[in-house]
């Protein structure tokens, strides 16, 4: 009588980065098989004493496996793989950091090749992989019966959101979400410097800057709503035309800190396009309509 190993999915991952090791280290920690494959084989050494499977080819890791998890790089590094590798009844899901053009373009590709595609976008850093608490996830978008039929193992290394069937999707997500957290980052970096050269500790500083971010962040869902709406001036407590008026105190403690204003003058031209529009009662998201009428 012959009992199965295990009934966990096995797995075929290529690309063994930071992320791509983070990755097999949670699928082997749950006791899923794996098999690796990374360009640089000495990568794979650590994983092989921990129980995967390391291929001699890409060609024979796509081969060992249905589900085939690509990490790599770059798209340019995924057609340097997997060109000339038969995908034939494979299930392709690709966790490599592409453009939505690109997913859409590689997931034509691997459907003209036999293969059902699934692109990703990883909203997580390597230590957050593997860890359920750390609040990593990764976006998913492309066929959706491959999404279901293998959410329970995608679902291992970080939480799993499904954004619909444009395989262009996840990769939107992911840097809508990203461009957003770098205007974060924009706007603490100008806070930083305003305080930088007084007798304010950072470290005090910090936790009111987190605080303030914090609290500001939900007036994304009174955005949405006026976007959905198309009334700019649904909801606001705050309006274009006194968010303005108060931009010259702005400039002027900057002005005052010795901080240059760069990090913040773009949007303040904006508001002030805006409002020379005519839209003072509106909420600050017409500036959104003026980003969609730059000429591409
Ligand atoms: N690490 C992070 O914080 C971010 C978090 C969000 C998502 N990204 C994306 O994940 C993809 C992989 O990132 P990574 O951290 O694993 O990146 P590296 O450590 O630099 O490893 C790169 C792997 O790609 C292989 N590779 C590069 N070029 C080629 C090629 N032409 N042919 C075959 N493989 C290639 C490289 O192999 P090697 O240098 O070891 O031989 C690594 O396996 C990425 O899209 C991030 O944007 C991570």
């Amino acid at each position: 009588m012959t009992h199965p190993v295990t009934d966990k999915t096995p797995v075929t991952l290529i690309g063994l980065g930071a992320m791509g090791t983070a990755l097999a280290r949670a699928w082997l920690a749950v006791g899923h098989p794996l098999t690796v494959w990374n360009r640089t084989p000495s990568r794979a050494r650590a994983l092989a004493a921990d129980g995967a499977r390391t291929a001699g080819s890409a060609a024979e890791a796509v081969a060992a496996n249905t589900l085939v998890v690509v990490c790599l790089l770059d798209d340019a590094s995924v057609e340097d793989t997997l060109t000339g590798i038969d995908l034939t009844g494979k299930d392709l899901v690709n966790l490599t950091t592409s453009t939505p053009a690109q997913a859409r373009t590689r997931a034509a590709w691997a459907a003209a090749r036999g293969a059902r595609y699934l692109a990703g976008g990883i909203m997580a850093v390597p230590p957050m992989i593997g860890v359920p608490d750390a609040g990593g996830y990764v976006l998913y978008s492309g066929v959706p019966d491959l999404f279901e039929q293998h959410r329970d193992t995608l679902a291992v290394p970080a939480g799993t959101t499904y954004v619909g069937e444009n395989p262009g999707h996840a990769a939107l997500h992911d840097v809508a979400l990203l461009s957003a957290m770098y205007g974060m980052f924009a706007g603490a970096a100008h806070a930083f410097a305003l305080i930088r050269r007084e007798d304010i500790d950072p470290t005090a500083f910090a936790p009111l800057l987190a605080g303030w971010l914090t609290a500001m962040a939900p007036a994304v869902h009174l955005t949405a709503e006026q976007l959905r709406s198309g009334d700019y001036t649904k909801g606001v407590t705050s309006t274009l035309a006194m968010q303005t008026a108060g931009t010259p105190a702005f400039l002027a403690t900057a002005e005052e800190q010795g901080v240059s204003p760069e990090l913040l003058t773009p949007y303040f031209q904006l508001m002030r396009r805006r409002l020379a529009e005519g839209s003072g009662e509106e909420d600050l998201t017409g500036v959104i309509d003026l980003l969609l009428r730059r000429p591409a």
